[in-house]
């Protein structure tokens, strides 16, 4: 099938420019710029139920001729129903995710006008920048990223696919490879336990678009003001996360408390995104996130971001729509994907503008 996502992506919005917050970090700060703090972050609500984790799943498992297969399957099911997370271990993926790590945190290490030379131009969310700014007073993040639209392979935007460092654009092809092999597994896993045919949510996205979101949260002196990436849901199917150093900082919300993750290492984290919340007409959940900072180290992370092919249409699949009905609008791809670009980070808002009330 032929995509559209090039032809379109331009026109679909970009974020404002703001500051290198690498570079503001660099410059040994006595205090931090007010568009940075954020009176509203509160420690009591964060969870120190040290017990309380997402559960972690196996991918060897859910192999059908595992004889533990029913078991990891059932595990699988509730986690994506329950937690809208987990971690996913055994994946085959190991030997690009360690290539990618070295490459990306080679990128953030050169100079800034270096990495400026893949900078975001204004109507573009691809490129080195920030994303989801709308307005000149909003809070921002603790943060830099480089956004790189990896998949379709025709649609890449190579002028801002670094080449240095030197292995920088084989490892992402790589990487993008890897990791959409092991989404589209977990499609066809995913499809299965909601009772439909293997392939019905995969072949959504044939020819999907998978973004690639690389973060850069540098240390802060008043770590416990500022917030490396504002709460969210994302706006996509599934996303798989992976941590690049030792330092933790993703935080999930359940039960009204952010929950601190502990990243196993070697493990992806998976979560399910507002359109895979919408397909599967409220019955797996996306959940909201965030990423705090540490006062003293750096933090990097990748996020591989799939959705569906520009042409279809974003709404309940229509074997999920029971007796009670749609619970979620149906809308064309590109007016999804206008809706999430022309919004700041704002929790699950967007998922309540597609809710059908009842
Ligand atoms: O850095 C993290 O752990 C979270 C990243 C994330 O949520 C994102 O890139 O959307």
């Amino acid at each position: 099938m032929e995509t559209k996502v090039a032809s379109t992506r331009k026109d679909l919005g970009g974020s404002l420019p703001v500051k290198n917050v690498q570079k503001l970090a660099s410059n040994n700060l006595k205090e931090i710029p007010h568009r940075y703090i954020r009176p509203e972050l509160n420690p009591d609500e964060v969870s120190v139920d040290e017990s309380l984790q997402i559960p972690v799943i196996d991918m060897s498992k859910l192999a059908t001729d595992h004889v533990d297969n029913q078991n990891e399957m059932a595990e699988l099911h509730q986690a994506c129903k329950e937690w809208g997370f987990f971690q996913l271990i055994n994946h085959g993926a190991t030997a690009a995710i360690e290539k990618m790590k070295v490459v990306v945190e080679d990128f953030f290490k050169l100079p800034l006008e270096q990495k400026m030379i893949y900078a975001q131009l204004p109507i573009d969310l691809e490129g080195y920048g920030q994303a989801f700014v709308i307005s000149e007073d909003q809070k921002l993040d603790w943060g830099d990223m480089l956004f790189l639209y990896s998949l379709p392979t025709s649609q890449r935007n190579m002028r801002f696919w670094p080449n240095n460092p030197k292995s920088f654009r084989s490892t992402l092809d790589e990487y993008s490879t890897e990791l959409h092999k092991v989404c589209m597994s977990l499609f066809n896993l995913m499809a299965m336990n909601l009772g439909l045919d293997a392939k019905k949510i995969s072949s959504l996205y044939e020819d999907c678009v998978q973004g690639i979101r690389m973060n850069y949260y540098p240390p802060c002196l008043r770590a416990d003001k500022v917030i490396g990436l504002a709460p969210h849901s994302d706006a996509t199917g599934l996303t798989l996360l992976v941590q690049v150093n030792e330092v933790q900082g993703l935080q999930i919300k359940k039960n009204s408390k952010w929950v601190p993750i502990k990243p196993i290492p070697g493990a992806i984290i998976i979560n399910i995104g507002d359109v895979m919340e919408i397909l599967s007409n409220g019955e797996y959940c996306s959940i909201e996130h965030r990423a705090v900072v540490h006062f003293q180290k750096e933090r990097l992370s990748v996020a591989a971001f799939h959705s569906p092919n520009i042409c279809v249409k974003i709404g309940p699949l229509p074997d999920l729509v029971k007796e009670n009905g749609a619970n979620y609008k149906t809308l064309q791809h590109e007016d999804f994907i206008r809706l999430v670009i022309s919004r700041k980070l704002d929790g699950k808002s967007l998922l309540k503008t597609m809710k059908i009330s009842k």
